[in-house]
């Protein structure tokens, strides 16, 4: 491997890009991240970090094959991350043909500009695999022998994305690897995600901004960690002697109803679920803290339609075993419990400071209730 420490991150503006850049920023790498021109600012989650003397951004698109050459010859990685993507899997029923050109075809083109600025022998390549590739799952818990079975527009761009990086490995010897990473949540994770957008609303109901929420599926079943130790472990896979790809996961399974009853519960909302499917409801059975006591007796939590999916993966279960022996990595670092904790907390804060322009966060909490965003 070479000495210069030089990463390329597309999707630096996401969940797992900020994270990851503050990573490698300690380590010393130069950071060059991939952004896009936007009419609104979305650079939020690395405006920390801008201005700051190895972190560096260019614009390009992973739909726009030049720019990628472009930006991979000039910045010359020695790692590059393959973060970007349409990532929302209800999304990616409206919109599958974007999803799939951004999502399958998106890394071949990384691949082959990496290939076109003759950097294949020395440019190791990490590809943002998920566990979505399981969708209708054929064996619990999954681990990295299990058969895919993708069950979304979404899962089935990423399997391209998968076999691809696989294909570049043994056809060009290339060092690309995939991690399939399970669910990964944080106080930055996307706001229609399903935790956040459970952890703002409890925030929010409790501070009497929010009347309810909405959601789809609550017996849908995750194994949910958190993201700030999953991109260590994205590094880690790079450092690897050999390219090869692996699940990472907590090995712990919750169900959506269990995430909304933990952080309303840090809240200061006790919620009881009652009634089954459609009909089920999360209804108020006792408050704590600065959460008003007129709540107590209100349905808080209701189920749409809006929110089902035409098919839906309710089974995600991971078996981080591999990484553990090989990478030493630590899937335990952050509980389930701690992790809940802290978005909550973040987003009790985060509602509480927003004051005046609390409305306008309102509007966007509506938008979500009445399914106009999912
Ligand atoms: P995220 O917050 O939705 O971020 C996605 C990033 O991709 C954003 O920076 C976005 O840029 C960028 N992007 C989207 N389309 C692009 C395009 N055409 N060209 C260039 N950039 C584009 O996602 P995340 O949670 O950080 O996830 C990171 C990656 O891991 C994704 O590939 C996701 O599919 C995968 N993954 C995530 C999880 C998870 O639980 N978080 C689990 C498994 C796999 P804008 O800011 O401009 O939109
Ligand atoms: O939070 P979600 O939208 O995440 P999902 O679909 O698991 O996808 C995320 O994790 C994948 C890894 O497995 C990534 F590849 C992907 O990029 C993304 O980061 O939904 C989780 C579960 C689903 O079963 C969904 O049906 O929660 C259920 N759910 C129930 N009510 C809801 C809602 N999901 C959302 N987004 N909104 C709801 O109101």
């Amino acid at each position: 491997m070479e000495n210069r420490k030089v990463a390329l991150i597309t999707g630096v503006t996401g969940q797992d890009g900020s994270y990851l850049s503050e990573l490698l920023l300690e380590k010393g790498y130069d950071v060059h991240g991939v952004i896009r021109r936007s009419s609104v600012d979305y650079r939020e989650r690395i405006a920390h970090l801008e201005g700051q003397p190895n972190f560096h951004l260019h614009y390009g698109d992973l739909g726009d094959s030049m720019s990628l050459v472009k930006v991979v010859g000039k910045v010359q990685p020695t790692e590059i991350y393959n973060l970007a993507a349409q990532s929302h899997v209800q999304v990616s029923f409206d919109s599958p043909e974007f999803t799939a050109d951004i999502d399958a075809t998106g890394v071949l083109r990384v691949l082959e500009a990496v290939r076109a600025c003759h950097l294949e022998k020395t440019c190791r390549i990490y590809q943002a695999s998920t566990s979505e590739l399981y969708g209708k799952v054929e064996e619990v818990p999954q681990n990295e022998n299990t058969p895919f079975h993708p069950y979304s527009p979404y899962a089935v761009a990423k399997l391209y994305g998968f076999w691809i990086i696989k294909e570049y490995r043994e056809a060009y010897d290339m060092f690309c690897c995939s991690g399939i990473l399970f669910n990964h949540e944080s106080e930055r994770r996307g706001e229609t995600f399903v935790t956040r957008k459970i952890t703002l609303a409890a925030a929010r109901i409790a501070q009497g901004r929010q009347d309810k929420l909405f959601l789809g599926n609550l017996d849908s079943l995750r194994d949910w960690g958190y993201a700030k130790d999953y991109v260590e472990c994205m590094w880690l896979i790079l450092q690897n002697d050999k390219p090869e790809d692996f699940v990472i996961a907590t090995g712990e399974q919750h169900s959506v109803r269990q995430f909304t009853e933990l952080a309303f519960r840090r809240a200061g909302i006790e919620l009881k679920f009652e009634g089954e499917g459609i009909h089920e409801k999360g209804i108020c059975v006792a408050v704590s803290g600065s959460a008003s006591a007129d709540l107590v007796g209100k349905t808080l939590v209701e189920v749409s339609e809006d929110f089902y999916r035409p098919t839906d993966v309710v089974n995600l279960w991971g078996d981080p075993t591999k990484a553990k022996a090989k990478l030493g990595w630590n899937p335990s670092k952050t509980s389930f419990e701690q992790l809940v904790q802290i978005m909550v907390d973040h987003d009790m804060a985060k509602v509480a400071a927003e004051g005046a322009a609390a409305k306008v966060r309102t509007n966007l909490a509506e938008y979500l209730e009445k399914g106009i965003v999912k």
